[in-house]
């Protein structure tokens, strides 16, 4: 019987051996979606899978899924997981913690459950492709594919801003499966460090999400003219960059326009062509996020935006394209699960705090399809989608063991019995 110390050293080891590919000197990991180091994390997932007893399957964009049907294939699935890929240059637990954490859990339950004793649920852990958004977007790719926000060959057609398509780099890393997914699930619970400051600030060594924020997000397009920086007279230019480079300042701006903290806006990536140094940009494609929980604001603060990039495109005498414009709203994660794990938390000695998630996560498209929940560690600082994001290891451990404590019940009594223990 492996106890809970032996649970939480095999949890850093997990953590540090996961923490490799693509690991950085500062101690972050660059593993972008179907990047190598992405192929290896993926591979040492499955290899983990297989060596657990799972069935794995891996469907039509990558999703890797490893099945226990402990309680035969007409009871309901609850389902759990996270997403292996990284922002470039980010952090080692983003997304892995709740992967491998799930993965233990499942495990461990899976070893400890004797054939004589009743399962009330199947288990399924998973590792949903693209959630960051950050190598192809939108975000939650993945996880909105099997939820069936978008089908999968559209979303397989997405491209990076090399025009690698992701159908290309999944098949080049081995990971464009054709299993059919897991079945759908009857609840979903994923575990994910706080990315934020407030629990630390709070004093709270757990969280619990009861909802999300919405978020807007635009890709849009300045085009201009090329010319030589040089002798081309200044009236003559026609800068994308210019103008670009105002919206930028605009969208900042916004935020101003609200009440303090009801808007969360960015600009977080700016691609320029041709990208000489001595060559006018002729091109400037600008990445805008606008987040809030309130969808007036941000139906108002996308209005401003539109406003703000038209006139930067008359100032700059250059043209404007919205290239994709999507809306994920705002909503409410479920509250019996929520109820669930405050009476795990409770039973671990903690009281959670209550709070928005601001980031998204793969449990905002999972409540498409069953009850959703995400259970939150605190961050150190706040930093999160950093080299240097970081969670103390006890508070790791304590996250583990509240999943470990929600799944335990929900496998014995059922997603209803669990709640009224
Ligand atoms: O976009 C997000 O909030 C997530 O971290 N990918
Ligand atoms: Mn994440
Ligand atoms: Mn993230």
């Amino acid at each position: 019987m492996t106890d809970a110390a032996t649970l939480h050293d095999k949890l850093h080891a997990r953590l540090a051996q996961f923490a490799r590919f693509g690991g950085t000197p500062e101690g972050g990991v660059h593993r972008p979606e179907a990047t190598e180091a992405n192929r290896d994390a993926r591979r040492a997932f499955v290899e983990w899978l297989k060596a657990a007893g799972l069935e794995v399957r891996i469907d039509g964009i990558g999703n890797i899924f490893g099945l226990a049907a402990l309680a035969g294939p007409d009871a309901p699935w609850v389902m759990t997981g996270s997403h292996l890929d990284s922002q470039p240059y980010g952090g080692r637990l983003d997304g892995t913690y709740g992967v491998l954490a799930s993965t233990l859990a499942v495990e461990t339950l899976v070893a400890r459950h004797g054939a004589q004793r009743p399962a009330a649920v199947n288990f399924a852990v998973v590792s949903w492709t693209n959630e960051e958004g950050a190598r192809y977007q939108p975000s939650v790719l993945g996880s909105q594919a099997y939820a069936g926000v978008f089908d999968y060959g559209w979303a397989l057609d997405r491209v990076d801003g090399d025009g690698v398509r992701l159908r290309d780099a999944l098949d080049a890393i081995g990971f464009l499966g054709t299993d059919m997914p897991a079945p759908r699930p009857a609840a979903f619970l994923e575990l994910h460090i706080e990315c934020g400051p407030l629990l630390e600030r709070a004093g709270h060594r757990l969280g619990v999400f009861d909802r999300w924020w919405g978020c807007r997000k635009i890709e849009l397009r300045f085009l201009g003219i090329p010319a030589h920086t040089g002798p081309t007279p200044m009236a003559e230019r026609r800068d994308a960059l210019v103008a670009a480079a105002e919206l930028i300042g605009a969208v900042n701006a916004l935020q101003h326009a609200f009440p303090d903290g009801a808007l969360h806006c960015s600009v977080g990536r700016c691609a320029v062509k041709p990208n000489s140094p001595n060559v006018v940009p002729s091109e400037a494609t600008l990445f805008v996020e606008l987040r809030s929980p309130d969808p007036g604001v941000i139906a108002d603060a996308h209005d401003r935006m539109q406003d703000a990039a038209r006139a930067a495109a008359d100032r700059q005498q250059v043209a404007l394209e919205i290239r994709r414009d999507e809306l994920r709203p705002a909503g409410r994660f479920s509250t019996d699960l929520q109820a669930l794990a405050y009476a795990v938390a409770e039973g671990l000695g903690q009281s959670p705090m209550r709070l928005d998630t601001i980031a998204a996560h793969d449990a905002v498209p999972l409540a498409r399809l069953c009850p959703s929940l995400v259970v939150a560690t605190p961050s150190i600082g706040g930093i999160c989608h950093a080299p240097d994001e970081d969670t103390a290891p006890e508070d790791l451990n304590l996250g583990f063991d509240l999943l470990y404590g929600m799944l335990e019940r929900v496998l014995s009594h059922g997603l209803d019995g669990a709640r009224n223990l």
